[in-house]
């Protein structure tokens, strides 16, 4: 791979540290001014200052940032990133008058794409979703988190997740893998929610453990889902196993989850639109990251999660996109960046650190990624852009110019 040279960076803006930041940390970045970055192997050596630039020669490749801003690649902390089909047929549903839980709780929604996703075979799965993360890479989206959650059943959960492991192998993105045999209660289970949570805790949980397929353990805990009962016996299981644990909490209606998550330690809780105080007074001392999704409030016409006020109350805030079929079809981080500022109201500084270093911490990522730093993996975006205010105005365009992943440009 050898050495490389990213020479004439106009701006350099990026958290620093290995761990997730909280509390007036969240809006700390460093800005270098007429940089350059030494990379080696994949690693980045040497951020220069000053304006000192090392001479060209003994480098394999030297790349010229054009005074533009760089940063981090963007790091997106939840996705379901694989599924089969769409659900385009349920806009007509929405203008209806149908909400998500409603298209849920009459067999479609999640479950459509569980049929779907069942019909779907490895090899079509895979081609799919490849071409899904080659589009993140082009939006600047270095790495990712990817959850199962639409086989609900042994079979299907399982090719889910070796999609998601043969991606991570194969393609140049980071892939961390998120078991999410909870999502939704499957037709064979019907009216039998706490039998459907006995299998997954005593079959498949353990059976995905043994074959190494994920590192996290996910839920969803929500009215007509999961209650916060099943929630702490799925993931009390979870943690017994070895998984670090995700839960989809108070995205519509506050049921306990995030309480949960604070008490179990849980690496992030996701949504968190109808969070209360007390939710976040347990997930500020359980030291769980929030994992908003503000282009899932966008798009289910919802409120924005109070993310200043977890930020006050020293919770870590990260955001996603929450790519899925359903309540996000975009995987456009940038617009989610938008949203943080516009709608979340954080600052450009405290919105640069919620989509790198902060999900890569919450997706046990944080000794390698989410930072540009001597020692971390070079995974960068070269912006065609100054500086990240301009990244946080500008909306409904890929401002991503350049991208370098483990130090080869792949855009
Ligand atoms: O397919 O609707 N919220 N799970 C929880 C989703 C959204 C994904 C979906
Ligand atoms: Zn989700």
């Amino acid at each position: 791979m050898g050495k490389t040279l990213i020479r004439n960076i106009g701006c350099l803006q990026t958290p620093v540290g290995s761990y997730s930041h909280k509390g007036s940390k969240q809006g700390i970045n460093e800005k270098y001014q007429n940089t350059a970055i030494v990379i080696e192997d994949g690693i980045i050596r040497e951020i220069t200052s000053g304006g000192r630039e090392p001479a060209a020669e003994g480098f394999d490749e030297v790349i010229d940032a054009e005074g533009k801003l760089v940063t981090p690649g963007l790091f997106d902390g939840h996705t379901h990133l694989i599924f089969g089909g769409y659900r385009q047929h349920e806009i007509a549903m929405k203008l209806a008058g149908a909400d998500y839980l409603d298209i849920l709780r009459a067999g479609g929604g999640i479950l459509d794409t569980v049929r779907k996703t069942r019909e779907a075979s490895f090899e079509e799965l895979y081609a799919k979703a490849e071409a899904f993360l080659d589009e993140m890479l082009d939006f600047g989206i270095t790495s990712c988190e990817a959850k199962s959650g639409y086989g609900l059943d042994p079979e299907n959960e399982i090719k889910m997740l070796e999609v998601i492991r043969a991606l991570g192998e194969k393609h140049p993105m980071d892939v961390v893998p998120t078991f999410m045999g909870a999502h939704a209660v499957p037709p064979e289970y019907e009216g039998r929610g706490d039998d459907y949570i006995d299998m997954m805790c005593e079959e498949l949980m353990p059976e995905v453990r043994r074959r190494g397929l994920a590192e996290f353990a996910d839920i969803f805990c929500e009215d007509s889902v999961f209650n916060a009962e099943q929630s702490r016996r799925y993931l009390e299981k979870a943690a017994e196993l070895g998984f670090g644990l995700k839960i989809h909490a108070d995205e519509i209606e506050a049921i306990g989850g995030s309480q949960l998550a604070g008490e179990l330690h849980a690496a992030s809780a996701e949504h968190l639109i109808a969070i209360r105080e007390d939710g976040m007074d347990s997930m500020a001392e359980g030291g769980t990251t929030a994992m908003l999704l503000p282009a899932t409030s966008f798009y289910l016409g919802k409120t924005f999660a109070p993310a200043k006020r977890m930020i006050e109350k020293g919770i870590p805030v990260a955001i996603a996109s929450d790519f899925n079929p359903g309540s996000c079809p975009s995987l456009n981080l940038q617009f989610a960046i938008n949203l943080g500022c516009l709608k979340y109201r954080m600052t450009p500084e405290e919105v640069l650190t919620a989509v790198t270093i902060n999900p890569a911490c919450g997706c046990g990522r944080g000794d390698l990624l989410g930072t540009l730093e001597p020692g971390k993996q070079a995974d960068l975006v070269i912006w065609n852009a100054p500086d990240f205010e301009m990244v946080c105005y500008r909306f409904g365009s890929n401002l991503a110019q350049h991208v370098m992943k483990k130090g080869v440009l792949v855009k």
